[in-house]
């Protein structure tokens, strides 16, 4: 007796544009060696890494092909799209204005395309605040996209610096969840996360997210914006493990270094946060991040290109869980999280 299908929506997947991938061709050809720049050299410059551009580069622009037979031959039904990292957030604040917009468009004109098997997350210019919240409310109103994507700091600077409330504000408003994906980290976290291979997917991808997190949290934001959604990807980036310590120790440090909060910090992570499985397909935190969270917050992600979906759907249909979580982590919890209609 066979199965029946469930849908399969992967919430992390990755794509690009041929302006973007331009742009950045064109960025990494200048002397600067952050680590961005190290992986930007080595997806989007063939000349400088033999061999390697075509393993990205051209997945990430085909949308209407190649990844269609993928998610075919895998039986996924969905990809919601989000601009790769590091997105605009390399180029200056009105480059990465017009980009954004132009990613925008290119997603909108895409999922208009194939309804269906395609929803999307719009990009902005986190460097450009006010061009941000009006480029949001053009991704909702105009485009109908899903939520957002930000590719964590931008010049160095985090979320919770009030110049960026105007986005949190708007993503609240428009009722769309901000997912923060990784890009290389911040200047002072990068010296020692440059070795070894560390230095993106690795490690250091997760050491920037997490500490955007946790910053959001610690700094008060969701006191001020209650309703704002986060998501975090590579299995909420180890965050939640950290739950009782940060807890712990946030109450130790009131009345000195941590501002006066309404909830503890596990409180708004399991009001404020959901988390995916992009890339990280063991069993067993994936069981503690259910028990931790709650199966509501926990959605299934491949994060195509950079991992294979055969080994991303055998990890899902295979895990110990009822049918009635299975769907959620496979779908209905990215139906209610990013507004895409139950069939
Ligand atoms: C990789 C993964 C590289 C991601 C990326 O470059 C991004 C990698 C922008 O696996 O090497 C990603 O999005 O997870
Ligand atoms: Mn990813």
């Amino acid at each position: 007796m066979s199965t029946p299908h469930i849908r399969r929506i992967a919430t992390e997947e990755a794509f690009s544009v041929p302006q973007i991938a331009q742009a950045l061709q064109q960025l990494c050809s200048s002397p600067g060696n952050g680590i961005d720049m190290m992986l930007v050299r080595k997806i989007y410059d063939g000349a400088r890494t033999p061999g390697y551009q075509g393993r990205f580069l051209a997945p990430l622009l085909d949308i209407e092909h190649e990844r269609l037979r993928d998610m075919d031959a895998n039986g996924v039904d969905m990809h919601l799209l989000s601009l790769t990292a590091p997105g605009v957030q390399m180029f200056d604040a009105d480059t990465a204005t017009e980009l954004a917009s132009v990613a925008n468009d290119h997603l909108a004109q895409v999922i208009a395309r194939h309804p269906t098997r395609f929803a999307g997350l719009g990009s902005f210019a986190p460097h450009s605040p006010k061009r941000a919240v009006l480029e949001m409310q053009r991704c909702v109103s105009e485009l109908g996209l899903n939520g957002f994507v930000v590719n964590s700091h931008t010049n160095n600077e985090y979320l919770d610096d009030p110049k960026y409330w105007p986005i949190l504000e708007a993503a609240e408003a428009l009722d769309r969840c901000l997912y923060i994906h990784p890009r290389g980290p911040s200047d002072g976290l990068a010296a020692p996360l440059r070795d070894y291979g560390m230095f993106a997917a690795l490690w250091a991808y997760g050491v920037e997210v997490a500490t955007h997190a946790v910053r959001l949290i610690l700094s008060g934001v969701f006191d001020r914006f209650p309703k704002l959604k986060i998501c975090l990807g590579h299995m909420g980036e180890a965050v939640h493990f950290w739950l009782w310590r940060l807890d712990f120790m946030n109450a130790r440090a009131q009345g000195t270094e941590a501002p006066r909060l309404q909830l503890t910090p596990s409180e708004y992570f399991r009001r404020n946060f959901v988390i995916t499985t992009s890339g990280q397909e063991s069993p067993l935190a994936l069981d503690f991040s259910i028990r931790q969270l709650g199966i509501d917050n926990v959605l299934w992600a491949i994060d195509y290109p950079y991992q294979p979906s055969a080994p991303a759907v055998a990890f899902m249909d295979s895990v110990d869980v009822t049918d009635a979580q299975r769907h959620a982590l496979y779908h209905g919890n990215a139906e209610r999280v990013f507004h895409i209609k139950p069939v």
